[in-house]
C-alpha cells in the first residue's frame, strides 16, 4: 500500500456497524486502506484520541430558498455549507424549490446556478414539487430523476406549496413510476388555517401562539393521511421533521403493518419547546424559535428519544432554515409583529446537529456511536441514494470528521459560521465537538477554522434511494 496522499493515524474509527482502532489511508480522495501500520502518506494526521467518523450528511437543509412573502434567507450556498463544514458535515442535500407556475427544470437550473462555485462541502438537491402539472409528473421528474435528482419533497400545507389529497395520490404515483424518493411535510392546511384565524381575532397573535395553532394532532392526522396515500399508491415516503409522540406513533404503527414508511427527526424535537416561543411582547426572542412543525415540551422529547432508539427514525437532519432575526426581513420585521402567522418559519441548526445528538444521545447513553454514525451519515447515504458516502471502507470517498468525543462546548454565534444573526442554542453546553472536517482528503475544517474555499464542494446526482428500489422490486399494488 504505496504512494498514500494522506493518512489518519492511530484514530478510533467508527461505522455504522464496527469500531476498531486503525489507521485510515487516502489516495486521490477515496480511501484506499484501513488498517494497522499503515506506510507513511505524504501527509500524516495524528488521530490519537479522536474518533475517525464518515463525514457528517444532512440530508435536510434549506439554502437560498426564497418564501412567498418575499423573504430572504440569511443563508446561501458559500455561508451555508462553511457552517455544515463547521458542524463536521462533508455532504448536505438542499432543496430546489419549484415555484406555482414553473417548470421542475428550471427550478433545478436556478438552484445550481445559485450553487456553482459556491460550496464548501458536496451537495445534492431534493425538488419541493408544488405545481404537479401532467408535464411535470410524466415528462421532468422522470428525467430529472435518471439524472440525480432523485427525491422530492411535498407539503400538506402553506399557501403557496399545499397539495390536496388528490395531488398528493397523483404526486406519490408519478414517483413510484419513476423511483423518486418522497419526502413529506405532514400538517394540515385547515386545521393551521382554522386555529390560525381563531386565534387572531383572540388577538393572540405573539410568536407563542404559532405553537399553539399547530398542535401535535395537526402533525398526527396529515401523518396518517400520507401514509394511507402512501399505502393506497404502493410507494415509500420520508415523513420528515417529525416533532412529537403523535405523529412519531404514526410512524411505528405503519412500520409494524410492514409500509415502507420512514421518519426522519431533527434537534429542536429534542431539545427546544414550545415555552421558548413565549416572549412579554413582540419584540421579545420567541420568534427566534418559531419553525414548523414547532418544538413541543420535555414528554415529547422522550418519546422521539423512544422513536430514535426503536429504529422508528433513519434520519437526524437539522431541518437548517435560516432566518435573520434584526432587520427588515427577518422575525421581529413589521410583519412579523403584526401576528405570528407572518414570522418565518424556520431555525438554523446545521452546525450543532451532530454535537447536540452526541450530547444528548451518545454521552447520556440513549445511543451508541455506531448509532450516532448511522443517524447522522450512512442511513442519509443509503437513504438518498450516496453509494460512495456515509463510511469507512477502501472504496468510499475520503470524507472523514475526526471527533473530539470528551471536548466541552458553549454553543454561541460566533462558532456557528452561518448567515443568520443569532443561534437558538446560545449558551448550551455540549460534551463532544468535531476536530476536523476532511472533504474527499482535504482538510476543510480543522479546531474550528475553515479552510479550504467554496469551489471544493461538488454536485452529486445520486442513485435511486435503496427503499425506493426495493419498493419497486415487491411490486404494483395492483
Ligand atoms: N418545513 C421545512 O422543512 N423547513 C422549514 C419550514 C417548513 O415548513
Ligand atoms: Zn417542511
Ligand atoms: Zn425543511
Amino acid at each position: 500500500m504505496k504512494n498514500l496522499d494522506l493518512v489518519i493515524r492511530g484514530g478510533e474509527v467508527i461505522t455504522a456497524s464496527d469500531h476498531a482502532r486503525a489507521d485510515v489511508g487516502v489516495r486521490d480522495g477515496k480511501i484506499v486502506a484501513v488498517g494497522i501500520g499503515l506506510p507513511k502518506g505524504k501527509r500524516e494526521i495524528d488521530a490519537r484520541g479522536l474518533i475517525v467518523m464518515p463525514g457528517g450528511i444532512d440530508s435536510h437543509v434549506h439554502l437560498a430558498q426564497p418564501s412567498a412573502e418575499g423573504t430572504v434567507m440569511a443563508d446561501g450556498f458559500e455561508s451555508g455549507t462553511r457552517s455544515a463544514i463547521a458542524g463536521g458535515n462533508t455532504t448536505v442535500i438542499p432543496f430546489a424549490l419549484q415555484s406555482r407556475g414553473m417548470s421542475l427544470r428550471d427550478a433545478v437550473a436556478d438552484y445550481h446556478r445559485k450553487a456553482d462555485g459556491q460550496a464548501y462541502c458536496d451537495y445534492g438537491f431534493h425538488i419541493i414539487l408544488t405545481d404537479p402539472t401532467p408535464e411535470a409528473l410524466g415528462q421532468e421528474l422522470p428525467a430529472l430523476v435518471s439524472r440525480g435528482y432523485t427525491s422530492i419533497k411535498v407539503f400538506m400545507t402553506y399557501d403557496d406549496m399545499v397539495l390536496n389529497d388528490r395531488e398528493l395520490l397523483e404526486v406519490f404515483d408519478a414517483a413510484g413510476d419513476c423511483g423518486a424518493l418522497v419526502m413529506v411535510h405532514c400538517e394540515g392546511y385547515d386545521a393551521i388555517r382554522f386555529m390560525t384565524e381563531k386565534l387572531e381575532k383572540a388577538g393572540k397573535i405573539s410568536p407563542y401562539y404559532h405553537a399553539v395553532s399547530r398542535p401535535e394532532a395537526v402533525e398526527r392526522e396529515a401523518a396518517h393521511r400520507a401514509i394511507s396515500h402512501a399505502e393506497i399508491t404502493g410507494v415509500p415516503i420520508m415523513i420528515v421533521h417529525v416533532s412529537g409522540r403523535e405523529a412519531m406513533e404514526q410512524i411505528r404503527w405503519a412500520r409494524n403493518r410492514g409500509l415502507r414508511i420512514m421518519g426522519e427527526t431533527c434537534p429542536q424535537y429534542v431539545s427546544l419547546s414550545a415555552d421558548d416561543l413565549k416572549g412579554l411582547n413582540m419584540d421579545d426572542t420567541g420568534s427566534k424559535y418559531v419553525c414548523s412543525p414547532p418544538p413541543r415540551d420535555p414528554e415529547s422529547w422522550a418519546a422521539i428519544w423512544s422513536g430514535i432508539q426503536t429504529g422508528v427514525f433513519q434520519t437526524f437532519s437539522s431541518d437548517h432554515c435560516p432566518f435573520y432575526f434584526e432587520g427588515k426581513l427577518g422575525k421581529k420585521s413589521a410583519a412579523a409583529r403584526s401576528s405570528f402567522r407572518w414570522v418565518p418559519n424556520g431555525i438554523p441548526g446545521v452546525a450543532v446537529r451532530m454535537p447536540l445528538l452526541w450530547s444528548e444521545g451518545v454521552m447520556k447513553g440513549r445511543i451508541s456511536p455506531n448509532e450516532f454514525v448511522a443517524l447522522t451519515s450512512t442511513n442519509h447515504a443509503r437513504i438518498y441514494g450516496l453509494a460512495q458516502k456515509g463510511s469507512i471502507a477502501p472504496g468510499f470517498d475520503a470524507d472523514l470528521t475526526l471527533w473530539d468525543p470528551k471536548r466541552k462546548i458553549t454553543i454561541t454565534q460566533s462558532l456557528m459560521e452561518h448567515g443568520a444573526d443569532y443561534t437558538p442554542w446560545e449558551g448550551v453546553e455540549v460534551t463532544g465537538w468535531p476536530a476536523m472536517t476532511i472533504l474527499r482528503g482535504e482538510i476543510m475544517m480543522r479546531d474550528g477554522e475553515v479552510l479550504g474555499n467554496p469551489t471544493m464542494g461538488n454536485f452529486l446526482p445520486r442513485e435511486i434511494s435503496n427503499e425506493a428500489l426495493r419498493a419497486r422490486e415487491s411490486g404494483d399494488p395492483f
